[in-house]
This record gives structure tokens, C-alpha cells and sequence, in this order.
């Protein structure tokens, strides 16, 4: 198994959820943290356990992955000792509702778009050139089983992540002259903050998302991640997908 220690590893939505949990998992693993967000205070109380728990370094980047300019600046602003990064953690996402495509609310397709698709593009244009230039680098993108397959009301988000899985496939195809992998981590139901974001903070609506199943955790998918960055350099785990047991298909789980 390949080691983390001292790796510069960069996770975008690292203020909550899979991402929090990624910076949980490589900072127990020696890494060094790029933590990127938009909530400041959540990114500051996350890196003062971190430093607590672990003795981690953590670098706060404080960003809006749909603003291109901000990303291009922010990312171009590192501090010498942090411009290297060895691991790249595109995670940042979202879901807004669950209508029907033909009553949809066109913000919310711009807000799912952006983020998804458009966020992870530009945080790749930003990172990727200094890994290939390096010749070193490891890229994650979170997809999801909304990637592979298609739900009720699930329309524009099911879109984004078959983009990110596509993009994906995409960057190993550039990259394969390259030593930089590109994996994808697709994962089922991960009980987050993610469904309450989806329904605008309604928590009870959010919490039915995963009654009556045991849903994954933030460390399930973190451990996933741990997992393909630690393979040797000859491996690249191109796609791991990973459901809670409950869970066959997007749309068929087992509930008690
Ligand atoms: P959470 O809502 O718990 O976390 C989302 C993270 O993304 C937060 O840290 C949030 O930070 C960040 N984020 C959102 N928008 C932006 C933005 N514009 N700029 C920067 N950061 C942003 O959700 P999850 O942890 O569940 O989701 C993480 C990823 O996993 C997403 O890509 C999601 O699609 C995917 N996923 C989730 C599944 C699930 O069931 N939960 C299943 C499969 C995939 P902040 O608000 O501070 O900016
Ligand atoms: C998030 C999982 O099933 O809600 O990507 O789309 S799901």
C-alpha cells in the first residue's frame, strides 16, 4: 500500500459530509490538507480538530467552485509550500429538489450545473497542468449511482453526475501518456447533509431519504477513497462503486 504521509491533498466540500470525512481519514494518514469550502467557520473548527487529533496542517481555501475566476485566483494564490498537490478530492456537490423535469425550478438546474459539472471543471483546469508538469498525481471525482442510472425527479442531478462520470472517462484518456490517475468513487445513499441541502433544510423530508435502511457514511466513502489513492503507481482503480447493503439500484432498497 502506498503511503499519504506528507502528501498535499486538496478536497473540495470538505465543510461536511463525505468530504469532511475524507479530511478525517488522509489527516489520520499523515497527509497535508487544502481544505475547500465556502462556509469559513465550519473549514476553521474542522482544521482545529484536525491539528488536535492528528498534529494535521491544514490549509484553508475559502471558495465558491462555480465563481472561475475566484477558483483560477485562489488556486494560483497558494503559498509555495502548498502549490504542490499530490491529491485532488473533486467533491463539492449538490442536489436542489426532486420535480419533474417539466416543472423544475430552472435555478435549480443552474445551481446543480454549475457546481457539478462546471465547479469540478474548473478546479481541474486548475490543478491537473502542475500534476502532469510533475509528472505525479492522483485526481478523485465523486460521482454517484445517480451516474449510472436514472430516478424519479432525479432528472438534472442524475445529469451532473453522468457528466462527472463522463469527464471522468475523459481524463484518463487525455492523461494515459501521463502518471496521473483519475478515479471515480460512485456511492449509493450516504446519510450527509446532502438531502437536507436537496429540500432546502426541511430535515424531516430529508430524514425519510434514509428511514428504515442503514445508508453509508461519510467514512464508508472516505475509506473507498483512501483505498484507490493507496493502490501502486501501476494501478488505477478507474471506477469504484459503493452501495449501502440495503441498497440494490437507485431505486431499489430494502426498508424495515
Ligand atoms: P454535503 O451537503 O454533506 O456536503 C457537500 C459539500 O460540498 C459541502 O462541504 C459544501 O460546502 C460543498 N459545496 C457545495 N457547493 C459548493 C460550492 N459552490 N463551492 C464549494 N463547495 C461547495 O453532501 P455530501 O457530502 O453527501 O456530498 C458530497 C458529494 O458526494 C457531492 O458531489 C454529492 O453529489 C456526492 N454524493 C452524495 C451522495 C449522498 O447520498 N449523500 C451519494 C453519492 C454522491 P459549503 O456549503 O461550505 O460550500
Ligand atoms: C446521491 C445519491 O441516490 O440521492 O448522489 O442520487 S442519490
Amino acid at each position: 500500500m502506498a503511503s499519504v504521509t506528507n502528501k498535499i491533498v486538496m478536497i473540495t466540500g470538505a465543510s461536511a459530509g463525505i468530504g469532511q470525512a475524507c479530511a478525517e481519514i488522509f489527516a489520520r494518514a499523515g497527509a497535508k490538507l487544502i481544505l475547500c469550502a465556502r462556509r469559513e467557520d465550519a473549514l476553521a473548527q474542522l482544521a482545529y480538530e484536525l491539528k488536535d487529533k492528528h498534529d494535521c496542517h491544514t490549509y484553508p481555501l475559502i471558495l465558491d467552485v462555480r465563481d472561475k475566476e475566484m477558483v483560477a485566483e485562489k488556486i494560483a494564490g497558494l503559498p509555495d509550500d502548498w502549490r504542490d498537490i499530490d491529491i485532488l478530492i473533486n467533491n463539492a456537490g449538490l442536489s436542489r429538489g426532486l420535480n419533474k423535469l417539466h416543472e423544475g425550478d430552472i435555478q435549480d438546474w443552474e445551481e446543480m450545473i454549475d457546481t457539478n459539472v462546471k465547479g469540478l471543471l474548473y478546479i481541474s483546469r486548475a490543478i491537473i497542468p502542475g500534476m502532469v508538469e510533475r509528472k505525479s498525481g492522483d485526481v478523485v471525482n465523486i460521482s454517484s449511482i445517480a451516474g449510472h442510472e436514472v430516478y424519479p425527479g432525479g432528472n438534472v442531478y442524475c445529469a451532473t453526475k453522468h457528466a462527472v462520470d463522463a469527464l471522468t472517462k475523459g481524463m484518463q484518456i487525455d492523461l494515459v501518456e501521463s502518471p496521473v490517475r483519475v478515479m471515480s468513487v460512485d456511492p449509493g445513499l450516504v446519510e450527509t447533509e446532502f438531502s437536507v441541502v436537496r429540500f432546502r433544510g426541511d430535515e424531516k423530508r430529508a430524514g425519510k431519504v434514509y428511514q428504515g435502511l442503514t445508508a453509508l457514511s461519510g467514512a464508508d466513502v472516505a475509506e473507498a477513497v483512501l483505498f484507490c489513492v493507496t493502490r501502486p503507481p501501476h494501478v488505477n482503480i478507474n471506477q469504484l462503486r459503493i452501495m449501502p447493503t440495503d441498497q440494490a439500484s437507485a431505486t431499489v432498497t430494502n426498508r424495515k
